[in-house]
């Protein structure tokens, strides 16, 4: 740990409640929930806790704000934008806030929080310049007949969130929402809904018409599952588990068969070839696994190394993990905070456990740290095999596996022997090796002699069970949207 003292500035939490038509509502049920500080295990404050009949109000409330004359439906294309445009600079004025907001309640380092509330902003922009963009097409017909296409807003969008990046998930399900003109129900984890909250008031303040954007915090079984069983909500937009995105398309199609978009976890292989820059594989394979203490959707937690420079490799990895400062994320010299959360934290301990007794080499690090909080060591393993739990699920904490590799053949089969398909890198210099492996991994993202560099043009999604649909760039605008077709013969 950097410090036992925390260097946590006060932070005055200044919304707890349910945010439904541009107010602030008491949960129906009458019951709040803890939010707890991940770097001290203690109560930060309680939120109203939405259940079925909050999620009932939310949607009446937006049926009314996407009825076909409502004050949003008759805006012109480029005041939807505007409006979107004003919300992200109101989140760049309050940046110093929502980044310690966002540090007190997800345990993220200061900077990432810094870096996090900027990319929202930024993404929202992105998306504010589309809002008079979305066109249909003029198609080819016989004489005396006009064809063309008009993409429509889907309408009443549920939007279910996850913890790692909650700034960030808000600005890519509402960005690409709003931007199409729908209306939208979203429902932050249970862990991290401070700063969803926040937002909302900065959506009152955009200048949004009431029950445009609702914000409802609550638990997954009860308030999340009532968004996706719903039978008046016409999309559902998820990140999380693949366990849980297996319940959401199950509820879409038990109830109205919504529209679904599923951005689930990962497995990724990271390849790092014989001919790598070995300083620029060691601190590409440290950060894409590492950062945010690896709860990271498409976090690099499979590391094919070549056997040829597999022993350097390992020695400077090891070397740069045991210098990796853990502790108070407030704290400007700490490099990795805490984990989320208890469970989280032991679900970690107790793969870090199954990776030893699978006989990995525990090669640094394996346990907790501190004695309070959810901090893990930067643990890695070399010696892992593809049978290994540690080399086949989602660990999503700071345990790097490091395979060895003879053959370009042999990688590719393993690197895709995996239900996952988020992302994959390879580190080399050969760009015929590299493109080679590109056309072969089967991943939404393929990145070369980098990790994870993030451009909004770029779409993001998964292959197999790791998701469906894509968000970001153009893409996602597809996913928000309905198709007419219109067939006109002039008489
Ligand atoms: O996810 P959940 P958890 C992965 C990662 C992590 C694991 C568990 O491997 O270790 O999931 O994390 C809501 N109906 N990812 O338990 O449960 C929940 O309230 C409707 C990867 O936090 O999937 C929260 O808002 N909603 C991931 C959201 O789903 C439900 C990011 C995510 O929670 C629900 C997070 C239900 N029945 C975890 N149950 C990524 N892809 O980035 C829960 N939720």
């Amino acid at each position: 740990m950097s410090s036992s003292e925390s260097s946590a500035p006060q932070v005055e939490i200044k919304y707890t409640q349910i945010f439904i038509n541009n107010e602030w509502h008491k949960a129906a049920n009458g019951k709040t929930f803890p939010v707890i500080n991940p770097s001290t295990g203690e109560e930060i404050c309680q939120v109203e806790e939405g259940t079925r009949s909050d999620i009932d109000k939310a949607v009446e409330a937006a049926r009314q704000a996407f009825h076909i004359k409502s004050p949003w439906r008759q805006l012109e294309p480029g005041a939807r934008g505007n409006l979107i445009r004003k919300f992200a600079n109101l989140i760049r004025r309050d940046v110093d806030y929502l980044a310690k907001l966002e540090t007190l309640n997800g345990g993220k380092i200061l900077p990432l929080s810094m870096g996090e509330v900027f990319l929202t902003a930024d993404c929202l922009d992105y998306y504010a310049g589309w809002a008079d963009k979305i066109t249909g097409e003029t198609l080819p017909s016989q004489p005396g007949n006009f064809i063309y296409t008009r993409h429509e807003p889907v309408g009443i969008c549920g939007q279910i969130i996850p913890w790692n990046f909650p700034l960030m998930m808000l600005a890519w399900k509402l960005g690409p929402a709003l931007t199409c003109g729908n209306v939208v129900i979203l429902k932050p984890a249970e862990q991290t809904p401070l700063t969803a909250l926040y937002c909302a008031a900065l959506i009152k303040e955009a200048g949004f018409p009431p029950g445009v954007v609702n914000i409802v915090p609550g638990d997954g079984p009860n308030c999340g599952y009532a968004i996706a069983i719903h039978p008046n909500i016409n999309k559902i937009a998820f990140t999380g588990s693949v366990e849980v995105g297996k319940k959401i398309q199950e509820a879409a199609g038990k109830s109205n068969l919504k529209r679904v978009t599923l951005e689930l976890g990962g497995k990724s292989p990271l390849i790092i070839c014989e001919d790598a820059d070995l300083d620029l594989a060691v601190r590409t394979a440290h950060e894409a696994l590492f950062t945010h203490a690896a709860q990271v959707c498409v976090a690099a937690s499979r590391l094919f190394v070549h056997s040829k420079i597999y022993d350097e490799f390992i020695a400077r990895s090891i070397e740069l993990a045991k210098k990796r400062v853990v502790g108070d994320p407030f704290d400007m010299k700490t490099e990795q905070g805490p984990q989320i959360s208890k469970t989280q934290f032991e679900n970690i301990l107790g793969y870090i456990q199954s990776g030893k007794e699978a006989g990995a080499k525990l090669e640094c690090g394996g346990a907790s740290l501190g004695d309070k909080g959810y901090f893990i060591q930067p643990t890695i393993f070399t010696g892992v095999t593809d049978d290994m739990k540690i080399a086949r699920e989602e660990i999503f904490g700071p345990v790097m596996s490091i395979l060895k590799f003879d053959s370009y053949e042999e990688v590719i089969e393993r690197a895709n022997d995996t239900t996952y398909g988020l992302a994959a890198g390879v580190i080399t210099k050969d760009l015929t090796r590299a493109l080679t492996l590109v056309e072969q991994l089967e991943a939404g993202s393929v990145w070369v002699n980098q990790y994870a560099p993030l451009h909004f043009q770029a779409p993001m999604g998964g292959f197999k069970q790791s998701g469906q649909g894509r968000e970001l760039g153009r893409y996602s605008l597809d996913e928000y949207c309905e198709v007419k077709t219109v067939d006109i013969k002039l008489t």
